[in-house]
């Protein structure tokens, strides 16, 4: 029996500042709604995509970026979007800031979930490659602090069962990192999902500027073909509280080909049918890991932790999300 799915990305454009939890829940209603009229089982938000992107602001008012935060999943103001999952037979990815209290402490991830058809929860990831910095710099024309508002990932890249195939998440930054693809294809994804906010302008290195759509399609095309899965990457795109957003939400085969992509910068789906088993013109041939891969030879590759920690170490020291 093959296992087809009909999927879609679905991007949203800016979300203001100010802008109500319900008014981004109302939007992403309107896209299931469309997507259910082509027949669509499973679609794939963005990354925050209950609010702005609020790391591009200093936000000292510690009242105020806890505003950010999802507390608890769903809550009344999400829960509707669980409802229409539940009422158009629909499951999503969706992206948000989670708070949670781990043994008295206060932790936050830049997170996303799986909510399977029938409204359930059926997995959870939390971001990894945080991009960006720690303290402010003033000579940005806007900030980039996921760094100091959310923690390094804790729950590693899984693969979940649901919906028919084995579905892993990222998030944003994480695609640039071809490790991500390979741990997920290495546990046997099919699917890997992941939501963005990518600003046009990357001030370290505006030479780049212009090739932000291309570096973002390279990343998830060359994660697709190097591991025989599917790739859906959605963006909040457009011009967001001042910011220009890249948009390119795809649906990407295994072959590395975009099957379907998103035109503007607005609320807008894209749709494709997959087949997980396509995946295996890939993983049984060009990538058959076990025949071809040699990790004796890879060692580099999982090296640098004790660097890591010690920078990390650092940020932790100053962290504003220690509980106060
Ligand atoms: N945003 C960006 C991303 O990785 C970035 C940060 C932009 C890094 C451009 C490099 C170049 O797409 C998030 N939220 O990770």
């Amino acid at each position: 029996m093959s296992r087809k799915l009909i999927v879609a990305t679905a991007q949203l454009g800016p979300i203001g500042r100010d802008e109500p939890r319900a008014s981004a829940v109302a939007r992403m209603i309107s896209l299931m709604e469309q997507a259910y009229e082509r027949g669509v089982k499973l679609i794939v938000f963005p990354e925050l995509a209950l609010t702005t992107f609020f790391p591009r602001w200093m936000i000292e008012n510690p009242n105020e970026l806890a505003t950010f935060f999802e507390t608890e999943m769903p809550s009344s103001e999400t829960q509707p979007l669980f409802d229409a999952g539940k009422r158009l037979g629909m499951g999503f990815y969706l992206g948000y800031a989670e708070e949670v209290v781990e043994n008295g402490t206060r932790h936050r991830y830049n997170c996303s979930i799986i909510v399977d058809e029938k409204g359930e929860i059926v997995g959870k990831y939390r971001k990894i490659h945080l991009p960006g910095h720690f303290q402010p710099e003033d000579w940005r024309p806007f900030q980039h602090l996921e760094k100091r508002y959310f923690e390094h990932g804790n729950l590693g890249f899984q693969v979940h069962d649901a919906m028919g195939g084995k579905l892993g998440m990222c998030l944003c930054n994480d695609r640039r990192w071809p490790e991500t693809f390979r741990v997920l294809g290495l546990r046997g994804a099919e699917l890997v999902m992941l939501g963005y906010n990518t600003p046009m302008h990357y001030p370290q290195a505006p030479e780049h500027d212009h090739l932000q759509d291309f570096h973002n399609h390279l990343s998830m095309q060359a994660g697709a073909y190097a591991n025989g899965c599917w790739v859906i990457g959605t963006a909040k795109a457009g011009c967001e509280e001042g910011c220009d957003l890249i948009g390119g939400s795809c649906i990407i085969a295994p072959t590395g080909e975009i099957i379907a992509m998103t035109q503007g910068l607005g609320d807008e789906i894209a749709t494709a049918e997959i087949d997980f088993d396509r995946c295996k013109e890939l993983r049984e041939n060009v990538f058959n890991f076990a025949l071809h891969r040699e990790p004796g030879d890879y060692g580099p590759i999982c090296e640098g932790a004790e660097t890591r920690d010690r920078m990390r170490a650092d940020i932790t020291e100053n962290s504003v999300f220690r509980a106060h």
